[in-house]
């Protein structure tokens, strides 16, 4: 669990300078590369990697009786050496995402067009999770030379603004299953869950910092199958769904905090809106400046008509 954690703690550590020895015996801190120059070599390994591995999509075309739907990468070579590489199958997908130095709180101020990949081994029977919804899923972690740094040994529910940027667009372009289903053995499956795996260059990971497993500036790579998700999911239970809270529509809400300035002054946590029950800090919770329907439909009343809707807007009412 503790790589998926949010870009919150990513930032904090991001702060850490990796260190060397000089040649005085001492330490010295060695500045973070620039997104831009690492962006270019992870797109490299990421195509070589897509180039030379395949993964068992004739299982998934005809499952045998017992296929457990789990993604296997290997290389193509040998008895395997006729194999569609993962670059040319139809179901892989390439997901351009913008990157900012500020994102690691890194100097330079760059604004890096990153491209993963998302390849969808079963489409799943269910509705798709947005990049904001509580999901329940499975997930194995891996870089690019096979080393497994993370694996679930079952379902685990997750809220996606929790875990990697590249991470919950991957998840998001999959459908869930139907239900839960329990095993002769005991064991817990979801029927016709979404299988996918994504490739993530280090900009959409951790970028600079090392976790367990895992070093400085490493594409990664995530097996998952999605089992279930909640839909509309309101993690701060204001009465506005997660994905509604991003507020500058740029598909990331763990970058919109309203009260950001309210929040410094009064020495108070930061809190994102989708964490934030009082989203302008007017001491009037945002339920309260919401109308919610019986049929749960949502209306923002905006008093004073200047576009803002009161629940965002400090001087209303
Ligand atoms: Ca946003
Ligand atoms: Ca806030
Ligand atoms: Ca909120
Ligand atoms: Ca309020």
């Amino acid at each position: 669990m503790q790589v998926l954690r949010g870009f919150i703690l990513v930032g904090l550590v991001a702060l850490l300078f990796s260190c060397s020895n000089d040649d005085n015996g001492g330490i010295t801190s060695v500045p973070p590369r620039l997104l831009s120059e690492v962006v270019e070599e992870d797109a490299a390994a990421l195509q070589e990697y897509l180039s030379t591995h395949f993964y068992n999509y004739e299982d998934f075309e005809n499952p045998p009786a017992d296929f457990d739907y789990r993604i296997v990468l290997d290389t193509i070579a040998d008895e395997n050496a006729d194999k569609t590489a993962l670059i040319d199958r139809p179901e892989l997908q390439s997901i351009t995402l913008s990157v900012d130095s500020e994102d690691f709180n890194l100097d330079g101020g760059e604004t890096v067009d990153h491209t993963m990949y998302f390849l969808t081994a079963r489409e799943g029977s269910g509705g798709s999770p947005t990049v904001a919804d509580s999901t329940f899923l499975r997930y194995d972690g891996s870089l690019l030379n096979g080393s497994l740094f993370d694996a679930t040994s079952t379902h685990v529910w997750q809220y996606l603004p929790f875990t990697l940027r590249g991470y919950r667009e991957g998840v998001s372009r999959l459908n869930t299953g139907d239900e839960v289903v329990v095993n002769p053995d005991g064991t817990t499956s979801i029927s016709n869950a979404g299988a996918g795996v994504m490739f993530l260059p280090s900009g959409l990971g951790y970028f600079n910092s090392a976790r367990e497993g895992i070093p400085p500036y490493s594409p990664l790579i995530f097996k998952i199958e999605v089992g279930l998700y909640i839909e509309d999911t309101d993690y701060d239970n204001d009465g506005v769904p997660s994905i509604l809270e991003d507020v500058d529509g740029d598909g990331d809400v763990t970058n919109d905090n309203t009260d950001e300035d309210q929040e410094r002054s009064s020495g108070l946590l930061f809190l994102a809106n989708h964490l934030d029950d009082d989203d302008d800090q007017d001491g009037t919770p945002t339920r309260e400046e919401i109308i919610i329907d019986a049929l749960g439909n949502l209306t923002f009343p905006d008093g004073d008509g200047d576009g803002i809707p009161d629940y965002l807007d400090r001087d209303n009412p």
